[in-house]
């Protein structure tokens, strides 16, 4: 599989209650590098092994949650035939000139049916991961991994509704592909639908819920379980909001610990999960196996991880 179009998670906006903590939280506790500040009061981060400008951006509100999500694909082309693509579907499209977002090309931004706005971009600032292009090096330099030292943003759990409406918006518009589903047993009525656009097991997934536009959580990648397990010692030291963990997903089998930032919005950071290939058939869940598909050491749901959303 050549990986055009769309190809990963680029940017994801949070509302945040209290800035400073949540710099503090982001920063010094996940371990993300500050890339700028802006009159408006934004925050942007980014990965340590990322390449472009920044890949979180939060700002303080009055209420937590999602802005946007901006979904980052291969050329202005791909974008102009994505526009095209969802305008046909009936899906209404904004345009929005390059630089109004800071660092970036111009965007599309769109409401999908679940009522969350995603937008889509080809073109951020590259500003590196750290390590020369040019005979790299395998580890950046001392006190750039830092915190739970995530690689990535991986993916985003979102809680709305029209679930299949979306898995289908974004497999005939986007190209993305169906790796698991959840459906009500014995029927074909999909409850929770997670999409791919690359080999990961997900980039994006949904749970259905009443209410639209909601996070359940933005997920960073470690490079591996002791990771994870080191994420926890950090938790715990901080006396950070744990929901769960370290355990792990039967669902795309990562080793994962929820959390929450200061605000109450959820974070994950995970690692390992299988390599997806376009030809695997979909992985099917009963929801009365929801328990070991979310939580398969001890097979249970916590009672915030199914209710707390923001
Ligand atoms: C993950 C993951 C549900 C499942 C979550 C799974 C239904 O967050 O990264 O595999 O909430
Ligand atoms: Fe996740």
């Amino acid at each position: 599989m050549a990986i055009t179009g769309v190809l990963r998670i680029g940017e994801a906006a949070l509302r945040v209650l209290d800035l400073e903590e949540s710099i503090v939280h982001y920063r010094d506790r996940i371990g993300l590098q500050e890339m700028a500040r802006d009159d408006e009061g934004r925050v942007y981060f980014k990965c340590w092994d990322e390449w472009d400008h920044h890949s979180l951006v939060i700002r303080e509100a009055d209420e937590t949650g999602l802005d946007y999500m901006a979904y980052k694909v291969s050329s202005d082309a791909a974008l102009t035939n994505f526009e095209k693509r969802i305008r046909d579907y009936g899906v209404e499209v904004e345009n929005i000139d390059a630089g109004v977002y800071l660092k970036s090309g111009r965007r599309i931004q769109f409401t999908i049916p679940s009522g969350h706005v995603m937008q889509l971009y080809a073109e951020k600032v590259k500003v590196g991961n750290n390590m020369p292009a040019h005979n790299p090096e395998v580890i950046p330099d001392e006190g750039i991994i830092r915190g739970m030292g995530p690689t990535r943003l991986d993916h985003i759990l979102i809680y709305g509704p029209n679930v299949p409406e979306c898995g289908k918006f974004f497999t005939e518009c986007m190209d993305f592909e169906l790796a698991e589903e959840i459906v009500k047993d014995g029927t074909d009525d999909q409850l929770s639908v997670f999409l791919a656009c690359s080999n990961k097991p997900h980039d994006i997934a949904w749970v259905e819920h009443p209410e639209p536009g909601k996070l359940h959580h933005i997920s960073f990648f470690l490079n591996n379980e002791i990771d994870v397990y080191h994420a926890g010692d950090i938790i715990g030291k901080n006396r950070i909001s744990n929901d769960i963990g370290p355990t792990r997903h039967g669902i795309t089998r990562g080793a994962t610990i929820y959390f929450f930032d200061p605000s109450g919005n959820r974070n994950e950071v995970f690692s390992g999960g299988y390599i997806r290939y376009p030809d695997n058939p979909p992985l099917r869940w009963d929801e009365s196996q929801l328990g070991p598909a979310i939580f398969y050491h001890d097979g249970k749901l916590n009672e915030s991880f199914l209710t707390v959303v923001t």
